[in-house]
């Protein structure tokens, strides 16, 4: 209950074999809440009804602050004081209910309708959590959640998927499948836990708040929820909610909200109940984490490099905290795989908790003859036939004057990190496009103030703004010029490093792949996009007219003083193991700073291993490949030099 056994495991298994086998050979002191009782031997055809002797209400349910504010005033307002709350988590799970006579489970049950429930006894009693007999020979009914651990649900699952079954969708679908169980044994297997939070006819135990009846019942043997606080005002109300709508990640099992309860029994009593709910609590709920829409568009957009992606376009919802309308479909395959169609009923969530996803289609809310969503054949911008390069999955505009694609690296060229020629955004490039002053990077340098009058609201300062920026970029250091450029796997990092150590665009275009692939922290596939970018005839051509047009082409940014006299100067160095002078990180810089390139892995490359203590399968590859080794005393001296 505690999960703080007071014996080892071998302790306890040994002393239950001897328990079955005394009860074996004396079966009339079997007792029923021996723990050998817990699995029932024979299996149901059918659960029993079970009456709720007091039904089992549900939970009214807020889903803002401001609505919980006006819960609380409204009682206020009923009592005529201040309301002290009891704060409990709101657990995803089952409602069930257990009955004790003289101290012993007599029954347990699910809520069913409120009013009549299913008996699940022999199901709960394999749940280790609930106790056979009590702490005190009470006879008492309790009530609580029944819910799958979070850990449980993902090795049940894993299971099922091995075992060729269905996976549940959550763990409380997962928890109501376990415990509605002809067979106990299945139950058993399945890991159950629960949290009891009520206690019926408290005023029979001298227990006040429901703060103290959480207490006793703990006493007498129940698993409480650890997290229940007192809150005398909204401002601890909130935050209580804040805490835990953080902290609801890193709990062991999943809740959807906080329940509210009124502390004081007599002032809940006073209160009383509706026909479907008590007054006296509330459940605040997290806003949701799934939501349900409708698609009524796919609309495709290209993308810089000529990628055309779908989104759908849907009536807006609450999902996670914003409002949701529009959601990414990747690509065509996710569309087929996933049969999403206009029209059609979806449940999003957020991937990573930011981008909303569509995660399945309500296919049986989809209207009568909806037809598959169509793939488009050609590009939405310019009309040219689409393909898939190599084995992309991504569709592709391969017709390099396509106008959404030309706006895309129109703006990619201007961008801050790239040429940084401000005020050329989007909207301005598009009115550029429109009014053909531009149809390529090179066009930008041949604007004049006349062809600028002719946008939207530009007027001389804003003429000679965008003017004087796209003159000043001529002047930037080649870097931003390959960065602006949009070579596939060229980032703004490759773009500064390939700069530096080609010195100028001419080098870097007629250098050969190998020559390239070898420059330090520069891999093949840079290389290879590198050398196929540049020997296209329009991308030559470009490069003229920039040259043409006066934009400069050398770097001229900073340069690291090369060290050439040093014991690792030019060689390629793995460090592996540890060491007991050093840090790594520091290790590494230290020795970057006298030349030499660090990377990861041994390789026919590598020049020289570095192996402190403890070193493993690195040292044992150099070994093999006949690489230098130095250990942390050699390395110590070399450093000392
Ligand atoms: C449902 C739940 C309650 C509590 C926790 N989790 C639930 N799912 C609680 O009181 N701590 S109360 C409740 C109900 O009354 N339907």
């Amino acid at each position: 209950v505690e999960d703080a056994p007071t014996v080892e495991d071998k302790v306890y298994d040994q002393a239950y074999r001897q328990l079955q086998q005394l009860e074996k050979q004396f079966s009339q002191l079997i007792t029923p809440d021996s723990p050998t009782q817990r699995v029932g031997g024979q299996v149901l055809n059918k659960f029993e009804k079970k009456r709720h002797a007091i039904p089992m209400l549900s939970l009214g349910d807020v889903f803002s602050k401001a609505e919980l504010f006006e819960f609380d005033q409204r009682l206020q307002q009923q009592v005529q004081q201040a309301v002290a709350y009891n704060c409990e988590l709101k657990i995803d799970g089952l409602a069930i209910s257990l009955v004790y006579r003289d101290g012993l489970l007599v029954e347990g049950s699910t809520r069913g309708n409120g009013i009549i429930g299913e008996n699940i006894t022999n199901n709960l009693k394999t749940i280790k959590a609930i106790p056979l007999r009590l702490s005190e020979p009470v006879s008492v009914e309790v009530r609580g959640e029944c819910y799958m651990p979070k850990a449980a649900f993902a090795k049940l699952n894993a299971r099922q998927e091995t075992e060729g079954g269905t996976p549940f969708a959550n763990p409380r679908n997962a928890a109501a499948g376990s415990l509605r169980q002809l067979d106990a044994k299945v139950t058993a297997a399945r890991e159950l836990d629960t949290f009891i939070y009520t206690l019926i006819e408290p005023e029979q135990f001298n227990v006040t708040t429901q703060h103290e009846a959480i207490a006793f019942m703990q006493a007498l043997g129940f698993t409480t929820n650890p997290s229940s606080e007192v809150a005398g005002d909204m401002q601890a109300i909130d935050t209580y909610i804040k805490k835990y709508t953080t902290d609801r990640d890193a709990l062991p099992y999943g809740i959807d909200g906080i329940v509210l309860k009124v502390n004081d029994l007599a002032l809940q009593a006073q209160l009383g109940n509706t026909v479907k709910v008590p007054r006296w609590e509330i459940a605040y709920k997290f806003p949701p984490e799934e939501a349900e829409t409708v698609i009524h568009d796919i609309v495709w957009t290209v993308g810089r490099t000529g990628v055309v992606t779908p989104t759908a376009v849907m009536d807006p919802v609450q999902l996670a905290g914003t409002t949701v309308a529009r959601a990414t479909l990747h690509n065509a395959d996710m569309i087929r795989d996933k049969d999403i169609r206009i029209g059609d009923t979806v449940m999003l969530h957020k991937a990573g908790d930011i981008i909303p996803e569509v995660s399945r289609v309500l296919v049986a809310k989809r209207p009568a003859d909806t037809p598959p969503a169509p793939i488009p054949e050609v590009c939405p911008s310019c009309g040219q036939k689409l393909v898939h390069l190599d084995d992309e999955v991504a569709l592709r505009c391969i017709n390099p004057m396509c106008p959404a694609q030309v706006q895309e690296q129109l703006t990619h060229f201007a961008s801050r990190n790239a040429m940084n020629i401000d005020g050329l955004g989007p909207k301005i490039v598009a009115q550029l496009q429109a009014k053909h002053l531009v149809k390529d990077v090179a066009d930008l340098y041949h604007l004049t103030a006349a062809d600028l009058a002719k946008l939207d609201k530009f007027k001389e300062k804003s003429i000679n703004n965008l003017l004087s920026a796209i003159n000043n970029s001529r002047q930037n250091s080649v870097e931003r010029l390959i960065f602006g450029l949009g070579i596939r796997h060229v980032g703004g990092k490759a773009a500064r490093i390939l700069a530096e150590h080609f010195g100028d665009l001419d080098h870097l275009m007629t250098a050969s792949q190998e020559a390239i692939a070898d420059v330090p922290n520069i891999g093949p596939t840079i290389a290879e996009a590198i050398v196929t970018y540049f020997k296209a005839a329009t991308v030559q051509k470009l490069i003229t007219q920039l040259r043409e047009a006066d934009v400069n082409l050398r770097y001229t940014g900073p340069t690291k003083p090369v060290v050439k006299d040093s014991f690792v100067a030019g060689k390629t160095v793995v460090i592996t193991g540890k060491f007991a002078e050093l840090s790594r990180p520091a290790l590494t810089k230290q020795l970057e700073g006298l030349g030499a390139k660090v990377t990861g892995s041994v390789s026919k490359k590598t020049d020289l291993l570095i192996a402190g203590d403890a070193a493993g399968s690195k040292l044992a590859k150099a070994q093999g490949l006949n690489v230098p080794i130095m250990n942390e005393t050699e390395l110590l001296a070399n450093l000392k030099d």
